[in-house]
């Protein structure tokens, strides 16, 4: 995936993709450049799974932007209609490229959007990881017994301009900063702290090997050859 990001030879997509463009057919996963896109896409693998008999579950991830295509609605009504085993995830951090959720959706949670389609929504606590491991055990099993689909909310934040280099003009200038004081890896640190299943020892070893572990794979990336330019029209086109 790194080697992909950084356009070498060795990526998933012979670095022709980009980051945009990811996909993973051995642990069965993609993205892609188009909003909205991937449910459809969802729909299609948890219709595969179904005649398969198969007890996969897709998921399909997108944010609170992509909850206004068209294709978006179209895939919750023929998941539920289909009773498909797909689980939609929509990752609402107020914000898509630089607007304002206020200004484009005329509800608060798309959570209650599920109801017009006949399935279960559900909204979950703000950057809560034990919380989303619930709600999505809840909607793998429910997908696994035939029951269809559902559509769970998260609530996050955005820490980062959209894009490099974004002058993130539209919010006030200290909002990220305050937003990080309610990071989602603390808030679980101190909920496992609480149980006594973390301490300072402990968090020190996991956050360096969870380093050591992304800092090799870029270095994987940045270190891979690029693709030779003479295979610049390989792949490219279907003959
Ligand atoms: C069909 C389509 N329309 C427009 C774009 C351009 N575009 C890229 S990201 C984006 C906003 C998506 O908003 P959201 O889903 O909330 O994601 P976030 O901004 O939080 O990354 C848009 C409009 C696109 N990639 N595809």
């Amino acid at each position: 995936m790194t080697s992909e990001m950084f356009g070498k030879a060795n990526g998933l997509g012979k670095g022709k993709g980009g980051h945009m463009h990811l996909f993973d057919p051995a642990v069965k996963f993609s993205c892609s450049g188009i909003v909205g896109a991937g449910a459809p896409q969802a729909c299609g693998a948890a219709l595969a799974a179904k005649k398969l008999g198969k007890d996969w579950v897709a998921v399909s991830f997108f944010g609170e932007g992509a909850a206004n295509q068209g294709a978006f609605h179209e895939s919750l009504n023929l998941a539920a209609l289909w009773k498909l085993p797909v689980i939609f995830v929509c990752e609402d951090n107020k914000y898509g490229i630089s607007v304002e959720k206020s200004a484009s959706t005329a509800i608060a949670s798309n959570a209650d959007r599920a109801a017009g389609y006949g399935m279960p929504g559900v909204l979950v606590d703000k950057n809560d990881a034990v919380a989303v491991f619930a709600a999505a055990g809840e909607a793998v099993a429910r997908a696994r017994r035939g029951e269809g689909p559902t559509l769970i909310e998260v609530k996050t934040d955005r820490y980062l301009g959209h894009f490099q280099g974004d002058p993130e003009t539209y919010r006030p200038k200290n909002e990220a900063q305050q937003l990080r004081q309610h990071d989602p890896i603390d808030v679980l640190g101190a909920q496992l702290r609480a149980r006594g299943e973390l301490d300072d020892a402990k968090d020190a070893t996991l956050r360096g090997a969870i380093s050591e572990r992304v800092q090799a794979a870029y270095a994987h990336g940045r270190n891979s050859p690029y693709p030779a330019p003479e295979d610049a029209l390989l792949h490219v086109f279907a003959a």
